[in-house]
């Protein structure tokens, strides 16, 4: 049995309700309402993901954390639809895919959210007092610094160009590797394009026109047009905030 502790709209929960339904799993979902209720902060969750963040994979009591590595283990679980290539330079240039999902797109996004997304969201739900409080219950002492900081300083316009700079790097590469596969990794869909998908999304909901231009990059256009028809990424987005 497969249950799935993710929020509604988290980028990395879409990366794997959408692995899920391309490989037509069953899951029950575990709904970790990371904004308002912060049940990711709760101690049992805090057990099962010691970062405290979403999502996080139960196979018949096995526990996964980390987006790119549940996608990858389901795929390997369930090779029946499989979205790796057969070839291992191809299963190095998807894994290359994965990390650039996490540590270029993942990160510059979460800058470039926090004056557009975030701050307007905490501060009408909280006071600062209640958003230094929520902050010192973060888990990782990594993300808790970087937060209080950010709280205290906010984000510049500089560091905000500067993050969206580097999201301009990563479409110029999915332009220029789209222009000769149909696929961010061959002419098959894989995990790679199921780890991209989501940001793109997040980029058009942010309002990041010098990224969504596809007259600037039409193969890249193209590419989004395909992944949004597919049935699995429409099941992904489907699913709606239960609490709402
Ligand atoms: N590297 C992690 C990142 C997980 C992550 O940052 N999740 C976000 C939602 S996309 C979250 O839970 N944020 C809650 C918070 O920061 O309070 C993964 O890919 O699973």
């Amino acid at each position: 049995m497969l249950t799935l502790y993710h929020f509604w709209s988290s980028t990395c929960s879409r990366k794997v309700r959408i692995t899920l339904a391309e490989k037509g799993l069953d899951w029950e979902s575990h709904h970790i309402d990371i904004v308002t209720k912060l049940d990711n902060l709760e101690p049992d969750y805090v057990k099962l993901n010691p970062n405290g963040v979403v999502p996080t994979l139960d196979h018949d009591g096995k526990i996964i954390i980390e987006s790119n590595i549940i996608i990858e283990y389901l795929d390997d679980t369930f090779p029946e639809v499989s979205l790796k290539p057969e070839d291992t330079y191809q299963r190095a240039l998807m894994r290359l895919w994965l990390d650039t999902a996490e540590m270029q797109v993942h990160k510059n996004i979460n800058m470039v959210s926090y004056n557009k997304r975030h701050v307007p969201r905490m501060n009408k739900l909280f006071t600062k007092e209640e958003q230094i409080e929520i902050l010192m219950r973060f888990p990782g002492a990594d993300k808790r610094a970087t937060m209080l900081k950010r709280l205290e300083n906010g984000v510049s316009a500089e560091e905000e160009a500067f993050a969206e700079e580097r999201l301009g790097d990563v479409m110029d590469k999915m332009e220029l590797t789209l222009a000769s596969s149909e696929w961010l990794v061959g002419d098959s869909f894989s995990l790679a394009d199921i780890a991209i998908a989501p940001f793109i999304e997040r980029f058009e909901a942010n309002g990041m026109e010098a990224l969504v231009d596809w007259n600037k990059r039409p193969k890249a256009g193209d590419w989004w047009s395909r992944v949004q028809a597919r049935p699995s990424y429409q099941t992904a987005y489907a699913f709606q905030n239960p609490n709402a």
